[in-house]
């Protein structure tokens, strides 16, 4: 049996800390295979111990080290952070080789979305594009008994099944520091996105078909989280929590049945939402829903490839101001097909959209392997060798970006529920947070009959 340091290499806290859920899923399956397990999570270490890094491995004589990479940038075109978030990584890479000459092998939502380029980047022995929990054990396996290996496996191809899901090995200080942070903990019930969005990298790391954990697994898990740590709100961290089979609303008669008292937020794609659905959400715990309603017209949400139309996410609206559950909507302007038309069209919808906070980004990244990319390529955005590594963001050629942004900054002047430039929505997140609020804090944006303590005059 092999001594394993898993590292969450996320430092970042905007737009809150988010606890490292994966590196947990991976510590839980090595633990099961019998191997001993580190988890240094430098958000939580480095804030008491700049030198954890080195002084864990010098205590704990690993064997393997497994770095776990969340965030590649902030995805906004407009931040002035200009955060790249691998360079912080290449130093925390090289500090180990430093100190000890073990191998180390990545993993993570960012470096399953580019797992050549950041491995070369980084310098790193290997790496595990998607789900690590068993192709992480297979690894170290090969490694510990010289079978010759490749320097990055793709495990999607041959997905865990709904009976190897593991429960996440959430480790008490980290929990109690996350949940005083941020106000939440985070769980994911199911893996994977069957929707062909051409920006999105999700079915990159996670698969393209839904699977899910069964419902009893999911609320034995949450039921013992609560027990366990005390911790009654949390964030379901799935791609898309209301899937089309509806296993989703199994989760939440169970999560009734067994008064499970937890309340959460999750992912929300605007398709047809009833609200007898609504409402047992609600009686389940749901508080408030971050809508990917993506493009603002029909025109873009074709030019990226969504199935539904402006309508949809009117009606969703709709029906989640009836059933009084705030809603976040996320667009994105200057994707493929935006025109000066589609702007003004676009802004005009979203005026429709009453009673929800809408958060706007300027211009998509481009992520590799996406259908994006090769427009982007196609239309001379990108060269076809762009590594993709730094941030790269698709603007349509038929937009001035400069125009769109001024446009869309005027059209949101002086409302507080409507958010841009995001890091507009960053500083009022501060702000609250500095007396004393916690949580998506969006929600206290928005005037809602049954959030009245969480409510700001408009
Ligand atoms: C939920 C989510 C959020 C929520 C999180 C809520 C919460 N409290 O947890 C919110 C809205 C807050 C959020 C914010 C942000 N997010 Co986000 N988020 C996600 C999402 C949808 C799921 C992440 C997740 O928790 N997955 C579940 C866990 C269990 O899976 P996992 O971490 O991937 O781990 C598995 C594997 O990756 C692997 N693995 C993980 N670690 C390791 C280590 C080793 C060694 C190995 C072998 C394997 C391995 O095995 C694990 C188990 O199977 C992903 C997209 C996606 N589908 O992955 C984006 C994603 C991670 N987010 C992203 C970004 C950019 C951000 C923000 C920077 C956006 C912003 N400007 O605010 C912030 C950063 C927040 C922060 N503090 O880090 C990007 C990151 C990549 C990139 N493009 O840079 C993603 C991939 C989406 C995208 N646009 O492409 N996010």
């Amino acid at each position: 049996m092999s001594r394993v340091l898993l590292i969450s290499s996320n430092t970042t806290k905007e737009p809150m800390p988010v606890y490292p859920l994966g590196m947990a899923l991976i510590a839980s399956s090595l633990k099961q295979d019998g191997h001993e397990v580190k988890q240094l999570d430098l958000l939580f270490n480095l804030e008491n111990n700049p030198l954890s890094v080195g002084r864990s491995i010098s205590q704990f004589n690993p064997d393997f080290i497994g770095v776990s990479i969340r965030n590649i940038d902030t995805v906004d075109s407009l931040s002035p952070r200009n955060t790249w978030y691998l360079a912080d990584i290449k130093h925390l890479v090289e500090h180990i080789k430093e100190a000890c000459q073990k191998p180390i092998i990545l993993g993570g939502p960012a470096f399953s979305i580019m797992p050549e380029q950041i491995l070369e980047f980084l310098g790193a022995d290997f790496g595990i594009v998607g789900e690590g929990e068993i192709s992480f054990n297979k690894l170290i396996h090969d490694l510990s008994n010289n079978i010759k290996t490749k320097k990055i496996r793709y495990p999607i191809g041959t997905p865990i099944n709904q009976k190897q899901f593991f429960s996440p090995l959430y480790e008490k200080n980290m929990v109690n520091y996350y949940f005083d942070e941020s106000g939440m903990l985070n769980y994911q019930t199911k893996r994977g996105c069957p929707h062909g969005c051409n920006y999105c990298s999700y079915p990159l790391i996670e698969g393209k078909k839904f699977r899910y954990q069964s419902p009893e697994f999911v609320v034995d898990n949450l039921i013992r989280l609560k027990k366990t740590f005390n911790i009654d709100t949390l964030f379901f961290t799935d791609s898309i929590f209301n899937d089309r089979q509806g296993h989703y609303l199994k989760i939440a008669e169970l999560m009734i049945k067994k008064r499970c008292g937890i309340r959460w937020a999750a992912y929300f794609r605007p398709e047809n939402i009833t609200q007898n659905e609504l409402k047992l959400l609600k009686d389940a715990g749901l508080y408030a829903m971050e809508v990917g309603s993506d493009a603002a017209c029909d025109t873009t949400l074709s030019g990226i490839k969504k199935s539904f139309k402006f309508d949809d996410i009117f009606t969703f609206n709709e029906n989640c101001i009836k059933a009084q559950i705030p809603c976040a909507h996320f667009f994105m302007f200057g994707g493929p097909q935006e025109t000066q038309t589609t702007v003004k069209e676009g802004l005009k919808n979203i005026e429709r959209l009453e009673k929800c906070a809408v958060f706007v980004f300027s211009g998509i990244r481009i992520l590799p392997k996406t259908g994006l990319s090769k427009i982007a390529v196609d239309q001379g955005i990108i060269s076809s060798n762009n590594s993709l590594l730094k941030p790269c963001y698709y603007v349509s050629p038929l937009i001035d970006k400069n125009w769109m942004d001024i446009t869309i900054k005027e059209a949101f002047h002086r409302r507080k529920d409507r958010v841009f430039p995001p890091e507009e929505g960053l500083m009022r997140m501060r702000a609250l947070k500095v007396f004393g609020f916690k949580g998506l804090l969006w929600d206290m944006l928005i005037k809602h009959k049954n959030n009245k303590s969480r409510s700001f005059k408009l």
